[in-house]
């Protein structure tokens, strides 16, 4: 088949393992964006299903965040159907009632650093060439408030402050400094490490867990629900501007020469 995301339930343990199969970046697109979307909803709704594993079957990228294709040169309503996908992604996987466990295999820049900040625990291969953040800033854009809202939950007001500012891309070890990662391993022990992490999660009654859940993230996910369509309209605005469009064209040259 040509499914960008594999799904596999390990019916015994409760867990599944979810991989991005999108080569050659892993790049959000609105085709992946719904696939992710629907993929997450079956799990929620499957009694047998407790906790989500999420990693990337593409070496060395975990994923490059949101196409930049979809954002350039396309219509108005174009635009508006790709970010209710991007909301669509985040409201499901950030709000999840299963424990979700992020094993960050490769580089994860923008919303593949969203995907990762949405899960309840960060594990990073220990490879200083693979970078975690929001860049956002280097592209000429700005993160969208729920992706900040996100960021600094996990690492708190300053250091999301300057992150943000910069869009720094940190280097595995000092994303773990800032506790934008919960933890390195080597990369041939991450899914073991993986697996563990997700056991002692689940070690817990599934209901507290996902109360204490639902009362940390609650605030942050309804303010998004309130102004969905606002923030909607305000995307379309930004990315339809020539100079955002400029911004981005300028980014994917950059992209392509800086190739060896
Ligand atoms: N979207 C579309 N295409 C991409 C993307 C992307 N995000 N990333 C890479 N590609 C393409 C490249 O252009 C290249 O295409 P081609 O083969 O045709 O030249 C191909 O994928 C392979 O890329 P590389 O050669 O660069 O592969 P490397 O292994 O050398 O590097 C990286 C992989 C590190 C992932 C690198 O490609 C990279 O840094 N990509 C850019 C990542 C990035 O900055 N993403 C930000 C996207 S914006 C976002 O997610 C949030 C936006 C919020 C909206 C704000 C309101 C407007």
């Amino acid at each position: 088949s040509n499914n960008k995301i594999q799904v596999e339930l390990d019916e015994s343990s409760g867990v599944a393992m979810m991989k991005f199969k999108s080569p050659p970046v892993n790049s959000l697109s609105l085709e992946f964006l719904t696939e992710f979307s629907i993929s997450l909803e079956k799990l929620e709704n499957n009694r047998a299903c407790r906790g989500v594993i999420i990693t990337s079957a593409v070496p060395k990228i975990f994923s490059s965040g949101l196409d930049i294709t979809e954002m350039c040169g396309k219509s108005v309503e174009h635009y508006a159907e790709f970010w209710r996908a991007v909301q669509e992604m985040w409201l499901r996987l950030y709000g999840s009632n299963m424990v979700t466990v992020a094993a960050v295999n490769g580089s994860s820049p923008a919303g593949g650093c969203l995907c990762a900040l949405s899960c309840d625990y960060r594990i990073m291969a220990e490879n200083p060439k693979f970078s975690i953040g929001l860049n956002e800033a280097q592209l000429g854009i700005v993160a969208p408030f729920w992706f900040k809202d996100t960021f600094v939950n996990v690492v708190g007001y300053r250091i999301a402050e300057r992150s943000l500012q910069l869009g720094s891309l940190h280097p595995a070890p000092e994303a773990h400094k800032l506790g934008l990662v919960d933890e390195l391993v080597p990369e041939e022990k991450l899914m073991e490490k993986a697996a563990a992490v997700m056991a002692q999660w689940l070690a817990l009654p599934d209901h507290a867990r996902q109360l204490t859940k639902s009362m940390m993230r609650k605030a942050v996910l309804d303010r998004l629900v309130a102004h969905r369509e606002e923030d909607i309209k305000n995307f379309v605005t930004f990315v339809s501007k020539e100079s955002i469009q400029k911004s981005l064209r300028m980014y994917m040259e950059m992209l392509k020469k800086r190739k060896s």
